[in-house]
């Protein structure tokens, strides 16, 4: 994927407008992500893993908000049954059609349907494994318990939902997790002013919730079990079984 350096908010913006995942974000997202989310490469590949143990033939695989397709491809690599196919969502168009490109260029044969779409109106079913990958922390917080319900339904017996999410924390733990966060980014070469506008930028479209809000609306969606397989700072990432 390609390397394009992120420098979106170098600049000094007076109009500071509110992020959107247009042209200008795709060409440099790879970049962004790996800069800005820690563990987002230790839990691409792990993905992987997750899928090689859930999987079960004749199942859909959907990446939920796929962005390029990364995790999309992690799981197509780890797809070990006859019989499989994935289904990755997005409603950006310009994602969707870089997207499309990374998948033609990949080796593996697994079925990939793309689809422009917002996650909250597409139909599951036979679903083993369903991947939102950073992506339910950009939907209004009164639509997530409806998608998590939709996903469950579409999920068969014993499938997953891998969930990865930026957290919140209590006020004491909180202020030190953001600070551990924005080490990380200017240890990655973003400067003050970066930071400081992509966080004015995000505010009121990213909504982060605390650990505990999530454990206990997967469990009120009906997932048997919701278990936290990785934390880096204010990141994590969840598995929840049904
Ligand atoms: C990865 N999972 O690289 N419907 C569909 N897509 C949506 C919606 C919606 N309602 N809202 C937001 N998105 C990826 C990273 S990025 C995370 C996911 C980030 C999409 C949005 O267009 C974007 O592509 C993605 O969710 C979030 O593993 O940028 O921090």
């Amino acid at each position: 994927m390609n390397n394009i350096l992120d420098r979106l908010y170098a600049e000094s913006h007076d109009d500071l407008a509110s992020f959107a995942f247009d042209d200008a974000v795709v060409r440099v997202f790879p970049d962004m992500i790996q800069r800005s989310v820690p563990g987002y490469t230790t839990i691409i590949p792990m993905i992987g893993i997750i899928t090689s143990h859930y999987v079960q033939p004749d199942s859909t695989l959907y990446d939920l908000g796929c962005s390029l397709g990364e995790a999309t491809l992690a799981m197509r690599h780890c797809v070990d049954k006859p019989g499989c196919k994935i289904v990755a969502v997005d409603n950006s168009e310009a994602m969707i059609q870089r997207c499309q490109t990374y998948l033609d260029a990949d080796s593996s044969r697994v079925p990939v349907e793309l689809l422009l779409d917002d996650i909250r109106h597409i139909t599951m079913s036979h679903a083993s494994v369903v991947t939102l990958n950073f992506t339910l922390q950009f939907i209004a917080p009164e639509d997530r318990l409806p998608l998590l319900n939709n996903i469950v339904n579409g999920l068969n017996e014993g499938g997953v939902l891998i969930l990865s999410e930026k957290l919140m924390f209590d006020q004491d733990e909180q202020m030190l997790q953001e600070a551990l966060h924005y080490d990380f980014k200017r240890a990655n070469g973003y400067s003050e002013l970066e930071i400081s506008q992509k966080r004015t930028a995000l505010e009121n479209y990213l909504i982060p919730e605390t650990l505990e809000q999530h454990r206990e609306r997967l469990l009120a969606a009906g997932f048997k079990q919701a278990v936290l397989w990785y934390q880096c700072f204010n990141f994590c990432s969840l598995l929840a079984v049904k």
